[in-house]
């Protein structure tokens, strides 16, 4: 792409016509999350305006119902998705079960999509980043009938796109489709996603590493064993409590994130299949590796629930190698 703006609209399209046979359909589904990502934005950022609009739960000064952000960002995701004519069913964070979305115009859809509406979203009220988390995957049912859980119980290696959008100092949105990765900054003086971040590529190592050192004590030994290593090579612990901003870092900055079995969360807190799935998708697909703390690659896991947790590490691809090594030699259990 020479040196001239490029809309997430244009790459797209641009990038539609290298894929043989592509029918535009994850083209149109693509760019419906864009729109969606701008509305959630224009929300997110009033959202330190609470006082003056209303906590969630309240009445605004129109008298409506203020909603908190991370149900809106559901609601209107799933509007946009519902409205795309490209999406049969959706896997929301927000949403116990899943969504199936009915043909639009009698089109028959052939994707759905997993996601995170609002990540992090307790951080909001201290104006932390927070962020969107997505994934899309190839319906596996007859594309004539319901959709079912197996057609969102996928690995994340059969994942067709995967993205997130960073609600931060500015408005990032991150995605790949297994060719790459890509990032577009919002110009909000002209409402569009424009190429900022062509062709990421994770650096080998970083000087950083990012965990809840809180829970340091309720680590397995292996672990803690690869923190105190961490300690040891000096490098610096960046922790923001925002997965996305987190694995946003790291994308430009090099590190590793971790996130492993605790006491309270023995099968681990984040989310395989909207969480450590379309992110570890990035990750791997930017250099970087991400497997759980029993060394599977995360993308190879077999989910059997849409809400089911996973241990994680992910992101450069030496010091996930160095995390897995203290695996191996510290840990009791057979991996
Ligand atoms: P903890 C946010 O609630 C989240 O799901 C991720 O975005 C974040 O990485 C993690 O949980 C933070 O969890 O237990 O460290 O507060």
């Amino acid at each position: 792409m020479q040196n001239r703006i490029v809309t997430l609209d244009e790459f797209i399209i641009h990038r539609q016509k290298e894929v043989p046979f592509a029918s535009g359909e994850l083209t149109g589904l693509l760019r419906d999350i864009g729109v969606a990502a701008k509305i959630v934005n224009r929300e997110v950022n009033k959202a330190g305006l609470l006082n003056i609009l209303g906590a969630a739960g309240s009445e605004n000064t129109h008298g409506e119902n203020v909603q908190k952000l991370d149900l809106y960002a559901n609601e209107k995701l799933i509007e946009c998705l519902r409205n795309s004519g490209e999406c049969c069913g959706i896997g929301s964070e927000e949403n116990e079960e899943f969504i199936p979305v009915p043909p639009v115009d009698g089109k028959e859809s052939k994707y759905v999509v997993v996601m995170d509406p609002l990540d992090g979203s307790s951080n909001i009220d201290v104006n932390v980043s927070v962020g969107t988390i997505f994934g899309i995957y190839r319906r596996k049912s007859e594309p004539s009938g319901p959709v079912n859980a197996a057609d969102f119980l996928q690995k994340g290696e059969d994942l067709v796109a995967a993205g997130y959008v960073l609600y931060g100092t500015s408005t990032i949105l991150v995605y790949t489709t297994g060719r790459g990765v890509n990032g577009f900054t919002l110009d909000p003086t002209i409402g569009e996603f424009c190429l900022s971040h062509q062709n990421i590529q994770i650096p080998k190592r970083g000087n950083y590493y990012s965990v809840n050192q809180g829970y340091y004590l309720k680590f397995d030994v292996e672990m803690r064993r690869y923190i105190d290593h961490c300690s040891d090579e000096n490098y610096g612990l960046r922790y923001i409590g925002s997965m996305v901003a987190d694995i946003h870092r790291i994308l430009f900055q090099g590190g590793i994130f971790l996130y492993p079995n605790t006491r309270k969360y023995p099968l681990g807190k984040l989310r395989l299949l909207y969480e450590c799935n379309p992110l570890g998708f990035i990750v791997e697909q930017a250099g970087g590796r991400a497997i759980s703390c029993y060394l599977e690659r995360i993308l190879e896991i077999e989910p059997k629930e849409l809400h089911q947790r996973a241990t994680i590490a992910m992101g450069s691809p030496e010091m996930v190698d160095e995390m897995q090594a203290f695996v191996q030699k510290y840990s009791t259990l057979p991996v």
